[in-house]
């Protein structure tokens, strides 16, 4: 904001900006909210919860531009999906996503078998893949972290996972399901460890963050889990889920645990849910607090908020088209030290029918401007508009079924006149 603002005022002694009568409000933008002069709400709201300059000067708004990975071959049994957040280590970025390369597809809950997946993320394992540039990616000729063996928990699926490092290892949170996978299936949070970020990883025998007690807002699930380093502990967000399905339910929702050890015990917050929107989890570092990127569902979703705890997060800014299950490069996301905190890019996944569960999905790279550091108009521009097909695309046309909808609708509509 500083930034832009002091442009401002050198260009105004320099050039003599034009300066309007008392009566009106001004096209120079004044520096600090008018006190001498009637405003109305949506102006106060410019000084008071957004920023007078709007999105150009609003270090947690970015847009996101999309690139396709070089290197990570497609094919219909394979899908990665849900990436970790980048690290690099000794000059190599490495990544960790779910893996899925099943026999058959995955067809719907009611078809899955001991061999065919019911969901995109059913029969999964951790894979991993690194990277010199960014751009083109290597994958690991084997999954990084295997299910564990019948009867433990997640010998169905492994998947979903976040990356911590602490005091020099390597730590892999991740969804575990067994006996099935499902949208009311038990999942705990499972956890890996390894001494390099090449492994061998090895299993930690009991799930670190379960399911909340019955009633409770999050009493099935725990999904994505997303880990950080804050004040000095590690925080794991989640989604959490209630069994429990119907309107009067919560959905989406998203909470957090504190840890001192990466193999707990993990102390939920008192005031989880702390995030009331958004699908998988985003949280980052950035300056002095943590922010979170949140997408997709909810009312505040496709939002950037932040917190200085970790746990009271305000909303900092309106985004389009967010990468879905971004998994960025922060390089401080566990260095706790306020220092190159946000990120310019990461990885996220497309499913590539556009749907949620059901088929494959690809890696693919995102850019943006979410870092203090830098300061890229490109990323900060509004007014993002869109051709013809992807107005008309699939679950963004008005499908046929909604069209003879609509139809009957409007016969029934009366003349306004
Ligand atoms: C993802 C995540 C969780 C869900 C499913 C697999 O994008 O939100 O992991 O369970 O979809």
């Amino acid at each position: 904001m500083i930034k832009i603002f002091s442009k401002i005022i050198t260009l105004g002694l320099l050039s003599g900006l034009v300066q309007a009568d008392e009566n009106v409000f001004p096209a120079l933008i004044p520096t600090e909210k008018p006190t001498d002069r009637p405003i109305s709400r949506a102006v106060e709201r410019l000084y008071e919860q957004w920023n007078p300059l709007e999105d150009r000067d609003n270090d947690l708004y970015s847009n996101f531009k999309y690139t396709r990975l070089k290197g990570l071959e497609i094919s219909d049994n394979i899908s990665r999906r849900d990436p970790t957040k980048i690290i690099k280590v000794d000059g190599v970025y490495h990544v960790w996503y779910t893996g899925r390369r099943s026999k058959e597809a995955p067809e719907g809950l009611k078809k899955a078998t001991a061999t065919k997946p019911g969901t995109d993320w059913d029969l999964a394992d951790i894979w991993h893949a690194t990277s010199k540039d960014g751009w083109t990616w290597e994958e690991d000729k084997i999954p990084a972290v295997k299910r564990p063996p019948k009867p433990e928990q997640g010998f169905r699926s492994i998947c979903t996972p976040g990356i911590l490092m602490w005091k020099g290892k390597y730590y892999l949170y991740f969804q575990a399901y067994s006996p099935m996978v499902g949208g009311q299936a038990y999942c705990p949070v499972r956890v890996a460890y390894a001494d390099s970020p090449t492994g061998p990883w090895t299993h930690h025998p009991e799930p670190v963050i379960l399911p909340g007690p019955k009633g409770s807002w999050n009493n099935i699930k725990i999904n994505d889990p997303c880990p950080i380093v804050h004040n000095g502990k590690i925080l794991v967000y989640y989604k959490g889920a209630p069994i429990e399905r119907g309107d009067e339910y919560v959905l989406r929702v998203q909470g957090v645990s504190f840890a001192d050890d990466p193999l707990g015990p993990f102390i939920p917050s008192p005031k989880n849910p702390v995030i009331n929107s958004g699908h998988e989890t985003c949280m980052f570092p950035f300056k002095d607090g943590v922010a979170a990127l949140i997408a997709l569902d909810g009312p505040e979703k496709n939002t950037i908020q932040f917190s200085k705890d970790g746990e009271d997060f305000e909303i900092k800014s309106l985004i389009q088209v967010p990468p879905v299950a971004p998994g960025p490069f922060c390089p401080g996301a566990f260095s706790d030290d306020k220092k190159n905190t946000g990120f310019t890019w990461g990885l996220c996944h497309i499913n590539i029918d556009g749907g949620g569960a059901q088929k494959s999905s690809i890696l693919a790279r995102f850019d943006c401007d979410l870092s203090p550091d830098v300061d890229i108009p490109y990323f900060k521009h509004n007014n993002l508009r869109f051709n013809e097909e992807t107005y008309f695309q699939k679950n963004i046309g008005l499908n046929p079924n909604m069209t003879k909808m609509m139809k009957r609708i409007s016969k029934k509509e009366k003349d306004m006149n």
